[in-house]
């Protein structure tokens, strides 16, 4: 089962909108073939080990991440497909959280007389596949707030201590290359205006790893205020997404369609961030990362729309003046939290928690 969840992890960025999957088929101690499941190749996980091992699948073991698939989607039922190559036994780390599947992959197997064992490393399974887990049943994107944090709480400097438009490090090197892993891992990132303006950041991934579509970055723009020489704008190709009101000016819709950005009007005076989250759903976005102000980030923490936070802690103390994190402060939120866990990224420290669980409780 290990094996298999290193298998669905190396499908980060090519399983989305579906599930990253794995599958070990065992003989006799010791592996016959290997699968994961990649969104444009259509073929699920089991699929792709049994074709491999062919005859040679009769009497085997199957080491699936998540329950095998009922129904008839993009592709058959995987079900059908183990009991047809005369599998012995399943070991699922999970249940399939879409309700086309739960549970009845398990019950056709264990109805041809397969044994069926369920939850080896579930705990692991369920990592995997938050944002799937949350996007099959609520049909909107897994949130995750990310902030890199001062000791005494704050984001950044005062605005007026700062000079050139450019981000402002809090955290170092292992902090930051993590926060690239995160937006790997996304289908979209979510940021405002404000953060445009006085950051001037790019929010590309720079993992250099490989992804099925490219990140999509989303901007929250009441009057469409973002330059025309941003760096967003200038990087624009396909992949940036403008929400704005009948605030916006038209010659300035037009000149930003222009320059390949994507501009959608919301409501006629104010932004909905539900309205947001539901567009970003309909274009199958199912991760969305926000790295955000102040601003943004209070309103998603009032409006309950942040489903899990990522907070990086930095030793630099900024002072009274600085930027706050949110309405709420960043102690209250770490409070807040279930399923806390604890990482070191030298010099920095990272808290990562949820606020709601994906996944239904089993
Ligand atoms: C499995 N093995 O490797 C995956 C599964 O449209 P389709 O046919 O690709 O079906 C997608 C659904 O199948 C997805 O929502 C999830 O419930 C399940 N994914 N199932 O047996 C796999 N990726
Ligand atoms: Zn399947």
């Amino acid at each position: 089962m290990l094996r298999a969840l290193e298998l669905a992890r190396e499908t980060t960025a090519l399983a989305s909108p579906n599930p990253q999957v794995g599958c070990v088929l065992v003989r006799e101690g010791s592996i016959l073939t290997e699968g994961a499941h990649r969104y444009e190749t259509r073929d699920h996980a089991e699929i792709v080990a049994l074709k491999q091992a062919g005859d040679a699948a009769r009497g085997a073991t199957a080491y699936v991440t998540l329950e095998p698939c009922a129904h008839h989607g993009r592709t058959g039922p995987c079900a059908d497909a183990l009991i047809a190559a005369g599998v012995a036994r399943v070991v699922a780390a999970t249940e399939d959280p879409n309700p086309l599947v739960s549970g009845q992959g398990f019950a056709k197997i264990r109805a041809a007389n397969i044994e069926v064992e369920v939850g080896i490393l579930q705990q692991e399974a369920h990592n995997l596949n938050d944002a799937f887990a949350h996007f099959i049943q609520h049909r909107t994107p897994f949130v995750t707030l990310k902030a890199a944090l001062s000791a005494d709480g704050y984001l950044a400097p005062p605005p007026a201590s700062r000079t050139a438009t450019e981000p402002y490090w809090l955290t170092g090197p292992a902090a930051r290359a993590e926060v690239q892993q995160l937006r790997h891992a996304s289908d979209a990132i979510l940021t405002g205006i404000g953060t445009v303006l006085a950051d001037n950041p790019a929010l590309t991934d720079r993992t250099g790893q490989p992804r099925r579509r490219p990140l999509l970055r989303a901007i929250l723009d009441t009057r469409l205020r973002i330059p025309l020489d941003s760096a967003l704008v200038a990087s624009a190709a396909d992949d940036l997404v403008l929400f704005t009101t009948s605030a916006a000016p038209q010659e300035k819709v037009q000149a930003l369609q222009r320059k390949g950005a994507a501009v959608e009007i919301i409501a006629p005076n104010r932004i909905d961030l539900r309205v947001v989250l539901s567009s970003l759903a309909a274009r199958n976005i199912i991760s969305v990362l926000v790295e955000a102000g102040q601003r943004l980030n209070s309103t998603l923490l009032r409006e309950d729309l942040v489903d899990k936070a990522v907070l990086f802690h930095s030793s630099t103390k900024l002072g009274p003046g600085s930027i706050p994190f949110a309405d709420e402060t960043s102690q209250a939120l770490e409070a807040r939290l279930i399923r806390t866990t604890r990482a070191q990224y030298a010099p920095d420290t990272c808290t990562t928690g949820y606020l709601h669980d994906p996944w239904p409780a089993s």
